[in-house]
């Protein structure tokens, strides 16, 4: 099966996507997802500039052989952008391999470890009142998972956090033009956070998981400080409770605390995580399909993580494209040491350009049946909603405007 074409398809259906399609001579197309949230262009142009040229007559069959020529290959290795780009090439090989054997993924993997996939959704409210609303709201929807984040009196704006009074959008925002600018205050937040967990627990009860995502803001010794904090609340996981690119701040968390860990969202390699996981300093690897080198990747590091009892978490915002969370389904149904798996729904915009097969069904998931990965793009319907330039926002201490991690 000899590729004959490949071209990057980008397009904002309420944000921005990028999406990579390969052609074959057998008439088989797959898709891989290769969107960089805030930096979409940078892996289009890497694509289309650097990579495509390469894949044209290259054998579709040999995922890993093209894994390697592009990594390798390259010479400069990992990074989001590479490793986008990487993925995107690996999830279209594999969706082909699977539509060439008329199989849905997950059976060429190795086949179903589980009937259905565990997910948790975002519960997010302006303060503790309105999140322990939409915690209740969402275990109404079946949902056993549920991370809450709570806006922290004295903030305007704090990641994660929905007030719908301010028009804001249920999903991880992409604002347009320039990054806007929200101001932290880690004591604001600090006090904050137990009272919100202690107010959930009482109110979901002892049955529920509940996750937490400190989004990298807090120092290794006030991570420390909040997890032992929260331990009273048994949570499923906190997750970046502080940068991810420090293993030692996560020797010292782990010191002080028993709550889960979980990290590695931003990472992009098996590199990132090998001593985390390896000294397991952490207890769920939130790597997924398209930051992390794609299906041939991600098995690679779940693999480690498996010896060492480390679980996969893979992240699942709306800024990853539904043809990653496609893929992701099929990973979670084979991987073995298989955690949970982040589900925030698409827009019905979004659903609507990429027609999929996975489904939800209270609290759970599960990829579909259909041969490849399951997901596909109308191109038509995507074409109507061009690029819009996009950044995440960025954050600034409260007291003195140094910029801190949003
Ligand atoms: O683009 C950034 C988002 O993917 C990130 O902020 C989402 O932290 C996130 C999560 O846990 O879903
Ligand atoms: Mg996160």
């Amino acid at each position: 099966m000899k590729i004959t074409a490949a071209r990057v398809i980008v397009c904002s259906p309420g944000r921005n996507f990028v999406t990579l399609k390969i052609e074959t001579d057998q008439g088989l197309t797959g898709l891989g997802d290769a969107t960089l949230n805030g930096r979409e262009l940078a892996v289009a142009s890497y694509l289309t500039d650097h990579v495509v040229p390469c894949l044209i007559g290259r054998d579709a069959h040999r995922i890993e052989d093209t894994w390697h020529y592009l990594y390798r290959g390259a010479y400069w290795r990992r990074g989001p952008v590479t490793m986008s780009a990487i993925a995107a090439v690996d999830t279209a090989l594999w969706d082909l391999k699977a539509k060439a054997a008329g199989m849905p993924l997950y059976q060429l993997l190795g086949g179903a470890s589980r009937e259905r996939v565990l997910v948790y959704c975002h519960a997010n409210g302006r303060d503790i009142e309105h999140t322990v609303d939409e915690v209740l709201r969402h275990r109404e929807l079946g949902y056993e998972a549920i991370r809450a984040q709570s806006g922290v009196p004295g903030l305007d704006k704090v990641y994660g956090v929905v007030d719908p009074d301010k028009g804001d959008q249920p999903y991880e925002p992409a604002d347009a033009d320039l990054p806007s600018e929200h101001a932290w205050s880690t004591e604001k937040y600090l006090r904050h956070a137990p009272r919100l967990f202690d107010a959930v627990r009482r109110a979901v009860g002892d049955d529920v998981h509940l996750l937490h995502d400190a989004h990298h803001r807090l120092t290794p010794i006030e991570a420390a400080r909040l997890a032992r904090d929260l331990e009273p609340f048994r949570l499923f996981w906190l997750e970046d409770a502080t940068p991810a690119e420090n293993p030692d701040a996560f020797r010292l968390l782990r010191q002080h605390s028993t709550t889960p860990i979980a990290v590695g969202e931003v990472f992009n390699t098996l590199w990132d995580c090998k001593g985390l996981i390896e000294q397991q300093l952490v207890d769920y690897i939130r790597a997924t399909v398209v930051h992390a080198g794609g299906i041939t990747h991600l098995r690679r590091i779940a693999d480690l993580a498996a010896i060492h009892q480390v679980r996969t978490g893979c992240h699942g915002a709306t800024d990853l494209s539904p043809v990653c969370m496609g893929a992701a389904l099929h990973f979670d149904l084979w991987v073995p040491n298989f955690g949970i798996q982040e589900h925030m729904p698409h827009t019905a915009e979004t659903d609507a350009v990429f027609p999929h097969a996975y489904r939800f069904e209270r609290g759970y998931m599960h990829p579909g049946d259909v041969p490849g990965h399951g997901v596909e793009i109308d191109e038509a319907l995507a074409a109507k909603y061009p690029y819009r330039r996009a950044y995440l926002p960025v954050n600034r201490q409260q007291h003195d405007g140094t910029l801190w991690h949003w």
